[in-house]
């Protein structure tokens, strides 16, 4: 989206509604989960040879397109995580200020993390160990588990899916610069091409009527669209049905597809450069992918604290990725995370939830979020050895009535008129944490 007019305002009041709650949750937990996370690969992105490079990183790949492709799609076979704990994971988001779950139904690689009746490349299917287990449905029990805490579910899908026939067809020529599919031309395939759009309609009418509540459709791969095919895949219709037939709360997501059904955007690994009033959500990962990596790097608190300050003050949400284990546990780095995180939510929860952006919004040095009568103005000092002076200046011209820093003891400050904004007098005592918040 280069510019907010391209987005288009619902003209159903519900939707406009929900956009309202939408806006209130500011953090989401993504998980990016499947036969892939046992590699350490970066998602399915291995099968496709448009970035193989970045993709198979690591691994050796030194074998045939057509072996690899073998290899890669028995993964399902011994992918057996007998350690999930979906109440686990939902008391870890709950309790560590997390507002909804983004969880991968369905990723490129097609495989399904749900009972569906669509195909057998799915986690229920007698091939699969975990079959056998309690929790086999997994997007069943991890939902109802999330639900159970109070957390909505929001349901990521791929459009593309690169394992149906329906969509990679055998034997038909793929170019490079088409490995994401479709591997035909669905104009001169109209055919082959439908027979995609109710395979992927059947799958979506399963997770909307047989999963629960679903909040929010999360669709992936904005590639598959008619501006760029030729040819629609219409899950316009599937959203439409979805609310006419007992999920009318449904928002959907469909990036950079733009029209009535892209409801909110999305951007990726990255925060817009400027504040937007429009509803958006960036997916940022805590580690370095999105899905599991062994060894991986999280980024350090300092860091996801300001990433999710940014975001609030430009007026969005973050989705904070975690890719679990293969055995189904998540990782203890990822948790250490949630929980520190957590712990500063805790605190200074009250001035990043339901708050709505404000002038100046955000400085770099400085962010503003609003709500109800107050500013709360946040410092994003660089590193945990700045000095901040007994005086700091805050650029914010409007009428002041208190100055409080936020803290579990609230510290009522000293502060004086500047030329432009206040300054305010900073206890050092009470500099501690990633971003001292002080509440105007
Ligand atoms: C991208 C996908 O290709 C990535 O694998 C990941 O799922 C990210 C959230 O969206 O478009």
């Amino acid at each position: 989206f280069s510019s907010e007019k391209e987005w288009i305002k619902p003209d159903n009041e519900q939707i406009v509604e929900r956009l309202e709650w939408f806006k209130d949750q500011k953090l989401a937990l993504m998980m990016h989960w499947g036969p892939y996370s046992q590699l350490g690969i970066v998602e399915s992105w291995a099968l496709s040879d448009e970035d193989a490079e970045w993709s198979r990183n690591g691994i050796d790949w030194e074998v045939d397109g057509e072996q690899f492709k073998r290899q890669y799609f028995g993964l399902n076979e011994t992918f057996n995580p007998v350690r999930f704990q979906p109440e686990r994971w939902a008391e870890l988001a709950a309790d560590n200020g997390f507002k909804y779950l983004i969880f991968t139904t369905k990723h490129h690689d097609g495989f399904c993390m749900w009972d569906t009746k669509t195909t057998d490349y799915r986690i229920t299917d007698e091939k699969v160990p975990f079959h056998h287990h309690p929790k086999a449905d997994i997007c069943r029990h991890l939902f109802d588990a999330f639900r159970e805490k109070g957390l909505p579910i929001a349901a990521y899908f791929s459009k593309a899916d690169w394992h149906t026939p329906h969509y990679w067809a055998p034997g038909m020529e793929r170019s490079k610069t088409t490995w994401r599919g479709p591997s035909y031309d669905p104009q001169q395939h109209p055919e082959l091409w439908e027979r995609f759009v109710q395979f992927t309609h059947a799958q979506l009418e399963e997770l909307l009527t047989q999963y629960g509540r679903i909040d929010i459709l999360w669709l992936d791969a904005g590639w598959v669209r008619a501006g760029r095919l030729g040819q629609d895949i219409r899950l316009g219709e599937a959203v439409e049905r979805a609310r006419q037939s007992g999920q009318p709360w449904l928002l959907s997501a469909d990036r950079t597809v733009g029209g009535p059904y892209e409801n909110y955007v999305t951007p990726e690994q990255t925060i817009p450069k400027h504040p937007m009033s429009i509803p958006w959500e960036s997916c940022i990962t805590m580690g370095t992918s999105f899905s599991f990596r062994y060894e991986d790097e999280y980024k350090p608190l300092r860091q996801l604290v300001h990433m999710l300050v940014e975001v609030v003050a430009k007026g969005g949400n973050l989705a904070l990725n975690v890719g679990p284990q293969p055995d189904g546990r998540l990782p203890e780095g990822a948790i250490r995370r949630m929980k520190e995180l957590g712990a500063w939510l805790k605190v200074y929860g009250e001035s990043i939830y339901g708050t709505r952006i404000c002038a100046p919004y955000y400085t770099g040095e400085w962010a503003f979020t609003c709500k109800g009568s107050y500013v709360y103005g946040f410092h994003l000092y660089p590193s945990e050895d700045a000095v901040l002076t007994e005086w700091v200046e805050l650029p914010y011209e409007e009428e002041v009535g208190e100055v409080v820093l936020l803290g579990e003891t609230p510290v009522t400050l000293e502060w004086k008129r500047e030329e432009k904004g206040i300054a305010v007098r900073l206890p050092e005592s009470q500099l501690q944490g990633p971003a001292p918040v002080a509440q105007v």
